[in-house]
């Protein structure tokens, strides 16, 4: 994506961190489009910080947890992705194409409510191809039991057997637990709620997991059941979280040790 004109001015392509500042404004951008809620930047933010300390790379272990992820939504009877709008404004086209090539509902589904804002993120996913949107009529929704927020209100959802939840604030996961759904959470914080909570975490950048979830489900839906449920059976979300962590402890070490190289 081109930066608008005010800030290709401000960001040159040759700007070092020129991929890191195109995600920001397209998260400022929508902002201003209500796409993102106010509080997006700073979770975009947030995962900025994590990013950086997991080396702004897919890790080892992202790579087992989104194998298994599309594994379990290859399986899935009633498979949903769940999206807000960081999500929605970061990988709109990536997002409708996985959706699209495992036969995935998308379910908007907002922490913060705002008037116009599923209209927007609506008109954003059908710019990007979306034919199957869930979570845009009112009628048709009903409360999850457990949960207050506003993300208590789904649609799809209600039914489905597995859950994808990228960018979640705390309890959903928790609540979606409950009520016996399996829920693959894409999450920069491997210490957050929804990370701990989910049965398979994928500790990556939205913006590399999609493309990536892509090339995966390419190969893997080749696959039969046994062999996809192989994949899922020897996935272990906790080792995986543990290893996930030891990689962030190894590349931190790493750093000071280049950081001592600069530091006089
Ligand atoms: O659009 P809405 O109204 O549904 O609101 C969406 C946000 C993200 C604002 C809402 O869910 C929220 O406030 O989330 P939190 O509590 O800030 O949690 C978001 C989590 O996502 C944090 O753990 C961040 O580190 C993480 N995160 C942020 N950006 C990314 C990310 N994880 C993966 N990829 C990112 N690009």
């Amino acid at each position: 994506m081109a930066l608008n004109e005010n800030q290709n001015n401000i960001v040159p392509k040759t700007h070092p961190r020129y991929q890191s500042l195109k995600f920001r404004h397209k998260i400022i951008d929508g902002m201003k489009n209500l796409v993102v809620a106010e509080a997006g930047l700073i979770a975009h933010g947030r995962g900025e910080c994590f990013d950086y300390i997991i080396g702004e790379k897919t890790t080892k272990t992202a790579k087992y947890a989104i194998r298994a992820a599309v594994a379990a939504l290859l399986i899935a009877e009633k498979p949903v992705i769940s999206v807000n709008g960081n999500v929605a404004a970061l990988v709109p086209n990536e997002l409708v194409t996985l959706s699209k090539l495992l036969n995935i509902p998308l379910e908007i589904n907002l922490f913060y409510y705002k008037e116009g804002r599923i209209r927007a993120i609506k008109d954003v996913l059908k710019k990007a191809g979306a034919t199957d949107i869930k979570g845009i009529n009112e009628e048709k929704m009903i409360e999850l039991e457990g949960l207050e927020s506003n993300r208590r209100k789904v649609d799809f959802i209600a039914k489905a057997d597995v859950v994808m939840v990228p960018l979640e604030d705390g309890d959903r996961t928790e609540a979606l637990k409950k009520l016996n759904k399996k829920v693959i959470a894409v999450d920069l914080n491997p210490l957050s709620r929804t990370a701990l909570w989910a049965d398979i975490t994928i500790v990556d950048n939205i913006i590399r997991v999609i493309p990536k979830m892509i090339e995966i489900a390419n190969q893997l839906k080749k696959l039969n059941d046994s062999e996809l449920n192989d994949i899922l059976n020897n996935f272990d979300n906790k080792l995986n979280i543990q290893n996930t962590l030891d990689l962030i402890i190894d590349h931190i070490e790493k750093q000071k040790v280049e950081a001592f190289k600069i530091l006089k």
